[in-house]
């Protein structure tokens, strides 16, 4: 039996990371005085690795910077990210980011119908607070039995620790429950916690290797905003949860 259905954010819930994270980030770098800048394209590479600080670090090791050699680097990362985190958050309240199609009716739909709810993502805690808060309104918070998210475990996506945390605190085994996700490095964390993945892509992550989801397609869908792909597929306008109980098997 479905009980619970367990989100991503980042690229999942919203497209965070282009007018979000990326934004953020390059704000953090600019205040900081640092002559950083991710423009879109080398964000879509450094999306490689998941966490910011940790993306922070891929980054200067490979474009080579020169503050990578400065001792304290580790010490600056993190005060880097805690400003990039208050960017961030004030992005939220100033609405920059809107939910994908579809994510608010499903998770209306999913409560009606009795559904868990938990998410399960890379980013920064008040990151998921902020943009639930201002997209769904401050209720939204409770929605979530589980928000498990950033540094709570040690190993990030693709590994499966934070899919594997959510499903002990729910109580929950992964034949319980589907996940959601947009990205290879979501579902390489989702399937090696051995759950079933819809995979709604996006700009970023349109071309990744999604093998072994239950269905990949562009978008979750509206009645009055259709997806093209679920159209293809299923002859279907929108993904319910009629629909994810039949993917669930
Ligand atoms: C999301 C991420 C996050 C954000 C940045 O991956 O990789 O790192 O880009 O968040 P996923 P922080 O959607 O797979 O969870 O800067 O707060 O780490
Ligand atoms: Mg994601």
């Amino acid at each position: 039996m479905l009980e619970a259905l367990i989100f991503d954010v980042d690229g999942t819930l919203a497209d965070t990371e282009r007018d979000g994270h990326r934004v953020a980030f390059n704000l953090a770098f600019e205040e900081a005085g640092l002559d950083w800048h991710w423009d879109e394209p080398t964000y879509g590479e450094l999306l490689a690795v998941t966490g910011g600080k940790e993306r922070m670090k891929h980054y200067l090791e490979t474009h080579d910077r020169p503050e990578r050699h400065e001792p304290d680097i580790d010490e600056r990362i993190r005060e880097l990210h805690a400003q990039k985190t208050r960017h961030y958050v004030e992005l939220m309240r100033q609405s920059r980011v809107p939910l994908r199609p579809g994510v608010q009716r499903l998770l209306q739909e999913a409560r009606d119908a009795g559904l868990r709810l938990a998410i399960a993502t890379t980013t920064t805690p008040q990151n998921v607070t902020a943009l639930l808060s201002n997209t769904l309104g401050e209720d939204s918070l409770d929605w979530f039995e589980v928000i498990g998210a950033g540094d709570i475990v040690p190993k990030k996506k693709p590994g499966p620790d934070i899919y594997e945390y959510v499903l002990e605190k729910m109580k929950l085994s992964p034949e319980q429950c589907l996940a959601f996700e947009d990205s290879r490095n979501g579902i390489l964390s989702s399937l090696g916690a051995g759950l079933k993945t819809l995979i709604t892509y996006n700009g970023y992550t349109a071309d990744d290797d999604f093998g072994g989801a239950a269905l990949v397609i562009d978008h979750l869908g509206d009645p009055d905003r259709p997806s093209a792909e679920l159209q293809k597929q299923k002859g279907r306008d929108f993904v319910d949860v009629e629909l994810l109980r039949a993917l669930h098997g």
